[in-house]
């Protein structure tokens, strides 16, 4: 079994640099065709690789000869052609994967077992997997690594103070892999230590973190730099002092810039006590409100991280306004690779054609790094799911490459994974392509989002968040269902340009799949194609679930080897029960508001 380069030979304990694991792995993946290095500094991640008349020359900076490297592997052992020249440079500079593991080892929002980092409240890991994870990111142009969560409760602060030594190691070994770490912290955390504020404008405040920055920086030379979550869902911030988020960052990014750190600050904030009678709130609005204004406030040393849409990682959502508004900070967009809101790594979820959508929706230039939230955990197949290692590998491809093409890309994956004839390969791409519509089609419809169990974010709940604090609402009632977002409801699409404004503020133009996110329709609206809006919702809810069957049928037909077999099938027959859950719980949910039947006279339970 191949499955994604795991099967390579296990590296050796020390590894000097890139360019001596470049040496190993071409010498290793690729044995009997010469290859020839070409260390030039000044490419920096950038490689070239050209054919030559014995094999290939591979020249590139540091890490992009290791780049380089893996991009000639890769598809010599998927069976592509290798062009005569193979050139390429990293779009984004932080092309990275956040972490969300607890000292404890848990993972929050983790479906794939306990964390590869910590057990028992300290960093501890399998250096054999460390270096094993370390080839699987570089090998698709990963290059930074936060390893804790983003909200840091004690003794997550501990990775600062008395875990340093084992991060430093840590870090040692990533460091062949032109992987740095980086590390989540408290905006609070100089409070542990006698001092009786966290106000970014006071002197002892700034003086701790310039100690504590020039401590962790002598432990880890290279480290990326600190991602921090603050005055968000009860995190600690800048609000608490009256300051705002740019005099909070640019305090932490002072401290740390004379190592070459950067500060990545996270832009989800927004009022998670809110009032569910308080219409005047719209949660979506949030992050645009309190950033917008901030623009070009910031040290060149921060970057704004924003999550790609305005909510939190749903099925759909508009580009967040926040990226789109900010032309003098640098930013980073957020995705998540975790299947929180997308099936839990239980349901198949391929993402890619969803990113595409977001950066045709967005000029790519706005952005200047890429974050993803990691699906990562200790299963064997680090993944959980076998085949949502997918997501990992073309996240990686895309961010070097926001213009990755979503086929080419998952087809690479299941060629280094798998060995199947062309038909079958053809058939495994196809199905993971269509698997992100089918899910959008059994959950919430056309853009409404939520509607799943509270907490824990599994599974149909029509209403699990209709009443509750977090500003998450439908209001669906037994005429209409959505919220008005644009110039005469919330407000919301004035944070857009007066183009998107126009395509987006008319139901008429509205495309379909968003039309619950910006309006309040009637169930008898008319889609452009003629159904009504509650025939949509039934259609699509029956047409998800017979998708599903049918990728279940397709899927038992694919010869997987174990272990992999075993367990797709296990998370197929969960994913069928839960799809048809979906399916007839929302049509029920509106079927009983409505009172509209559904045209086809199909079975909706009352
Ligand atoms: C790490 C959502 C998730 C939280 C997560 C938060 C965030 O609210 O449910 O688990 O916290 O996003 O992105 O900070």
């Amino acid at each position: 079994m191949k499955a994604w380069l795991h099967s390579f030979p296990d590296l050796p304990d020390t590894v000097a640099s890139p360019a001596d694991l470049a040496r190993l792995e071409l010498e290793s993946a690729l044995p009997g065709t010469p290859c020839t290095l070409e260390h030039v500094p000044a490419m920096g991640e950038s490689y070239r690789v050209e054919k030559t008349a014995a094999g290939y020359t591979v020249s590139g900076g540091d890490s992009g000869l290791l780049y380089g490297a893996y991009a000639l592997i890769t598809r010599i052992l998927s069976g592509e052609s290798v062009p005569p020249v193979l050139a390429s440079a990293p779009k984004y500079g932080l092309r990275m994967v956040d972490c969300w593991d607890n000292p404890d080892g848990t993972i929050e929002r983790g479906y794939s077992g306990r964390s590869l980092f910590f057990e028992g409240n300290r960093l501890v890991y399998d250096p054999a997997r460390m270096r094993e994870l370390g080839r699987l990111l570089a090998s698709v142009g990963l290059n930074v690594l936060c390893i804790n969560n983003v909200n840091v409760h004690f003794p997550g602060q501990l990775l600062l103070e008395d875990m340093l030594p084992e991060a430093a190691a840590l870090a040692d070994i990533f460091r062949p892999f032109g992987i740095r770490l980086m590390f989540s912290i408290d905006f609070s955390q100089p409070m542990r230590h006698g001092i009786p504020t966290a106000d970014p404008l006071d002197s002892a405040v700034q003086a701790w973190w310039k100690e504590t920055a020039a401590r962790v920086w002598t432990a880890i030379p290279d480290l990326a730099g600190f991602l921090v979550k603050a005055d968000s869902e009860g995190r600690p911030g800048p609000f608490t002092y009256n300051r705002n988020h740019a005099e909070g960052a640019n305090m932490l990014a002072e401290a740390v810039k004379p190592y070459g750190g950067i500060i990545v600050w996270r832009c989800f904030v927004y009022n998670c006590r809110q009032d569910w009678r308080d219409r005047t709130v719209d949660r979506p609005k949030a992050a645009f409100e309190h950033y917008a204004w901030l623009d070009g406030q910031f040290a060149d040393n921060v970057i704004l991280q924003i999550k790609h849409g305005p909510f939190d990682f749903q099925v759909r959502e508009p580009v967040s306004p926040l990226l789109l508004a900010m032309k003098h900070t640098n930013l980073a967009m957020e995705l998540q690779l975790a299947q929180e809101y997308t099936g839990h790594q239980i349901d198949l979820y391929t993402m890619i054609p969803m990113w595409r959508e977001l950066f045709a929706e967005m000029p790519a230039d706005n952005i200047m790094s890429i974050a993803a939230v990691s699906n990562l955990g200790r299963d064997a197949n680090y993944t959980g799911h076998p085949l949502a290692a997918v997501n990992l590998f073309t996240y990686g491809l895309l961010a070097w490459d926001p213009d990755t093409d979503a086929e080419a890309s998952v087809s690479r994956w299941a060629r280094l994974t798998y060995d199947f004839t062309p038909e079958q390969h053809r058939c495994l791409v196809s199905l993971l392509l269509s698997t992100r519509r089918t899910y959008e089609k059994y959950t919430a419809p056309l853009g409404i989002g939520w509607m799943v169990n509270p907490h824990d974010h599994y599974g149909p709940n029509p209403s699990g968040y209709e009443y509750d604090l977090w500003g998450t609402y439908h209001k669906a009632d037994r005429n209409a269902v959505g919220i008005d977002r644009t110039a005469s409801g919330t407000g919301y699409l004035e944070q857009y340009s007066a183009d998107l404004q126009e395509k987006y503020g008319d139901p008429a133009t509205c495309p379909d799949l968003y039309l619950l996110f910006y309006h309040r329709l009637p169930y008898s609206f008319v889609m452009k194609d003629g159904r009504t809006l509650i025939q949509r919702i039934y259609d699509d809810h029956f047409e998800g679930l017979e998708e599903t069957k049918a990728l279940a049928e397709a899927i038992a037909a694919l010869p997987f080897p174990e272990p992999d077999r075993a367990e797709i099938f296990r998370r197929m027959e969960l994913q069928l029960r839960d799809a048809r859950e979906w399916c007839d719980i929302i049509n029920t949910f509106f079927h009983r508001l409505s009172g509209v039947p559904d045209t086809h006279g199909r079975v909706i339970y009352d």
